[in-house]
């Protein structure tokens, strides 16, 4: 299938149908304004109200859309919390199935042979290549996506940031850090 869109591609562009630059307009609105952001958003807003995160650890996929957040790719939808004993980092060992609705198109490495296989054999491996490094006393889990089931990390939020605004929480939620490759960003 890859190999048939870049085909495809291939023959749009060199045609004139399409611009590579457009497509990479596409796909960059996708990775920084529409997707990430969106997630960030969810995210800071489990962190600054118990009653949504209760909702959105429950049923996620109706609390992300309480916050407008809805469509392709989106529609079963599992949030799952990290805390100092549990690190969840999510991979589609199979092909590349990502939450579109809250982080946009997924980035390449995510696609790559060697993320989806690495990331279950030698999880902590994949996460020191990140420049992640977690306590021994916490266990990872991974976790598989399947074009049914896409999963948003809440990650950890960062000491130092007690009464901030919602906005100014979402601005440490990286995207990496929803996927369970990075930590939020320390203020
Ligand atoms: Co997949």
């Amino acid at each position: 299938m890859a190999a048939r869109t870049e085909a495809l591609e291939s023959i749009l562009v060199e045609k004139g149908y399409v611009e590579p630059a457009a497509l990479d307009a596409i796909v960059e609105t996708y990775e920084h304004d529409v997707g990430p952001r969106n997630g960030a958003k969810v995210v800071a807003r489990s962190w600054s109200d118990p009653a949504y995160r209760k909702r959105l650890l429950s049923d996620a996929t109706s609390a992300i859309a309480e916050l407008g957040f809805t469509g392709r790719a989106g529609e079963h939808m599992v949030a799952l919390e990290n805390t100092p004993r549990l690190h969840h980092l999510v991979v589609c060992t199979l092909c590349s199935c990502y939450p579109w609705t809250v982080l946009g198109l997924p980035p390449t490495w995510y696609k790559s042979p060697a993320y989806r296989s690495r990331a279950v054999i030698d999880p902590r491996g994949v996460l020191a290549d990140f420049g992640v490094t977690l306590p021994d006393a916490t266990r990872i889990a991974v976790q598989d996506s399947t074009s049914e089931v896409r999963y948003l990390v809440v990650p950890m939020r960062p000491e130092g940031t007690d009464g901030w605004t919602e906005d100014r929480l979402a601005a440490l939620v990286t995207r990496d850090s929803m996927i369970g490759t990075g930590l939020a960003m320390s203020p």
